[in-house]
């Protein structure tokens, strides 16, 4: 597929491809376990994407073939947090699992080999994920000394129960596609040199739908999960249709003309 690159980055590849954005991390002989640079970069691309009117739907994936993401780079993980080159230890890759949550398109994981530790996490909290058949999936934070007591657990228990979430944690076991598959921890499972294909016919059967329709849902599924910040979003996107609505537009008119508004016109509906 002829896809462009949108930004060069050092530890990611953000490219652009009809209707489509792709972020994938670009370290695997690490296999992709991120840096806090390698998450700052990936959080500026997503809100690029988000901002992008091209763009309809997200792709988040790693390069090489052999992982997703193997999580935080334990070589760099310092007194508190994964340290950058700034010195300053940060887990900013939970932003960034709320910036994939809140971003009003769908986001896809195209996962190819492993997705453990962080880099589950980042799968999980993805809309939509398409796994190849050599895909391995897994947490280990209690082996290696860390855990995500966030969505990294809550969310992931919301997807697969709480026996199995709790197994998947507690044991640090890692499970294959097929098991992913059946305890509902993926959409689909492919062969590996089919992945992009069908996550790519995936996303245009989304771009083809109508994207409000698609934005309402997204932040309907996470408004409960999500309490007062899902019914946020909720709500603002409500204020987004009512502000398309001649009945809003009389509000503002009537303020900018110096006058009473005239609300009488619109309807009460019952
Ligand atoms: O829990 C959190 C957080 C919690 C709260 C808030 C923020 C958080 C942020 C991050 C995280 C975490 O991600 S903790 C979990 C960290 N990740 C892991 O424990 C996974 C470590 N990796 C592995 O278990 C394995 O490498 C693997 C199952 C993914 C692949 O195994 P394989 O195919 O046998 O390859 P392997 O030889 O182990 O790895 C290839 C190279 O990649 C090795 O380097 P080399 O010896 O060639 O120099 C290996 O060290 C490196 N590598 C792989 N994963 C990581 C890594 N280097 C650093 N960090 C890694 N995560």
């Amino acid at each position: 597929y002829p896809w462009e690159t949108i930004k060069e980055y050092q530890e990611i590849l953000f490219s652009y491809y009809d209707g489509i954005a792709k972020i994938s991390i670009n370290r695997p002989h690490k296999r992709n376990a991120f840096t806090p640079l390698t998450v700052t970069e990936m959080s500026e691309a997503m809100e690029l994407a988000r901002q992008d009117e091209r763009v309809g739907v997200i792709i988040l994936t790693g390069e090489g073939g052999e992982a997703f993401c193997s999580g935080g780079d334990q070589s760099v993980r310092g007194h508190g947090g994964y340290v950058g080159q700034d010195k300053v230890p940060r887990l900013n890759v939970l932003d960034l699992q709320m910036q994939i949550r809140r971003i009003p398109k769908p986001v896809v994981a195209m996962v190819a080999g492993y997705a453990i530790g962080g880099g589950h996490v980042l799968h999980v909290v993805c809309d939509l994920s398409i796994a190849a058949e050599n895909a391995r999936f897994g947490q280990t934070g209690p082996k290696v000394g860390s855990f995500d007591g966030g969505f990294g657990a809550s969310y992931l228990a919301r997807v697969v129960g709480q026996k199995k979430a709790r197994e998947i944690w507690f044991l640090c076991d890692q499970y294959d596609a097929k098991e992913a598959l059946d305890m509902g921890l993926v959409n689909k499972v492919v062969p590996l040199d089919e992945l992009e294909e069908v996550t790519i016919s995936w996303c245009r059967k989304m771009l083809e739908k109508s994207p409000l329709a698609l934005r309402m849902l997204k932040a309907s599924f996470n408004a409960e999960l999500d309490g007062q910040a899902g019914i946020q979003q909720l709500a603002g996107d409500a204020t987004l249709l009512y502000y398309l609505s001649d009945e809003a537009k009389e509000g503002k008119d009537a303020f900018l003309e110096k006058r009473k508004p005239d609300f009488s016109k619109f309807p009460k509906f019952p």
